[in-house]
């Protein structure tokens, strides 16, 4: 049985970014509209530290967001290492739209987002800059499972809510079409430059209309060696479910450093062309808002290995 429209997306912050995407889903709209629609909730909210404005800086005080939308047809578009822009997923479209291209980064990327009509703005809010100057102090990069965005004074987060930072979103439209974004400020006090998994199509995202979609949320460098998104949908290709595809990509993290991936959270969240979704993680906690006709706010655990 189908089910559709429907979409799905990363962390407790999915639940409102689905409810966007679904005003568009519910009026017939486009897979790809709701998609967008939906993640510039988590980019414009500002009690939300860690996608779009208000997000973490790099260890040089730099908000550099990374964000990749892809469309049924299979057109795609990337910006990363983005600074200056609120809405890095509408860049990142327009890139797939009015480019011959499909990824542009730092200065470019905000070259043509500036000739685009996109207004620069400072990114780094006083909450962000506080935070950095503290970091600043002990400079450990060290990323916190589940909270990759605030790898310094988790207990000083509100009731842990928005404290993690890329949100990765599927939808599926009511002419069966499939499209996905996914947008981040990145880990907090990366290096500058330094680019995730989330912009690399593939890695962070990756859909086919023909079989399905995934996202990635976690330590990106690791989602960016295994190929994640992509192995994923090529899983569910070969007959798996949902879930049982990403419970196999983040084997597959295992399997190539089983040190490391006991210390690191990946999950993976994804959604087929029949409308079956399901998630995986490395480690507990890893949350993921499912919306459609029969409810909107809907809040799930996936399963994980640890
Ligand atoms: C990155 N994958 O930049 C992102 C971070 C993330 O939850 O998803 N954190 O590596």
């Amino acid at each position: 049985a189908m089910n559709r429209p429907i979409v799905v997306s990363t962390w407790d912050f999915g639940v409102a970014a689905n409810q966007a995407a679904w005003a568009v889903l519910e009026a017939g709209g486009r897979a790809l509209d709701a998609v967008e629609a939906g993640v510039r909730v988590p980019e414009a909210d500002l009690t939300n530290l860690t996608v779009g404005k208000g997000g973490y800086p790099d260890r040089d005080g730099h908000v550099t967001l990374d964000a990749c939308i892809m469309d049924e047809h299979g057109n795609c578009g990337s910006v990363a290492a983005l600074a200056h822009i609120a809405h890095p997923i509408s860049v990142a479209r327009m890139v797939m739209e009015k480019t011959p291209h499909v990824m542009l980064v730092g200065e470019g990327a905000l070259q043509f987002a500036l000739e685009n009509g996109f207004e620069k703005e400072n990114l780094l809010t006083p909450e962000a800059e506080s935070a950095w100057k503290e970091w600043l102090k002990e400079k450990q990069y060290k990323p916190v499972i589940n909270i990759e965005n605030k790898s310094f004074n988790v207990e000083r987060l509100p009731g842990n809510r928005y404290n993690h930072d890329t949100i990765g979103m599927l939808a599926l439209d009511a002419a069966g079409n499939l499209s996905g974004a996914c947008t981040t400020s990145g880990m907090a006090f990366k290096m500058h430059g330094r680019v995730g998994d989330s912009p690399i199509i593939g890695a962070g995202l990756y859909v086919d209309n023909e079989v399905g979609g995934a996202t990635a949320t976690g330590v990106g460098e690791e989602v960016i060696r295994t190929v994640g998104s992509f192995l994923v949908v090529e899983l569910m290709r070969q007959g798996l479910t949902p879930a049982e595809a990403c419970h196999e990509a983040v084997r597959r993290i295992i399997r190539k450093k089983p040190e490391t991936a006991k210390e690191i959270q990946v999950g993976f969240l994804a959604l087929n062309n029949r409308g079956e979704y399901g998630a995986f993680s490395l480690q507990k906690g890893f949350s993921y808002a499912v919306c459609d006709a029969r409810q909107q706010d809907l809040l799930l655990d996936g399963e994980s290995v640890y």
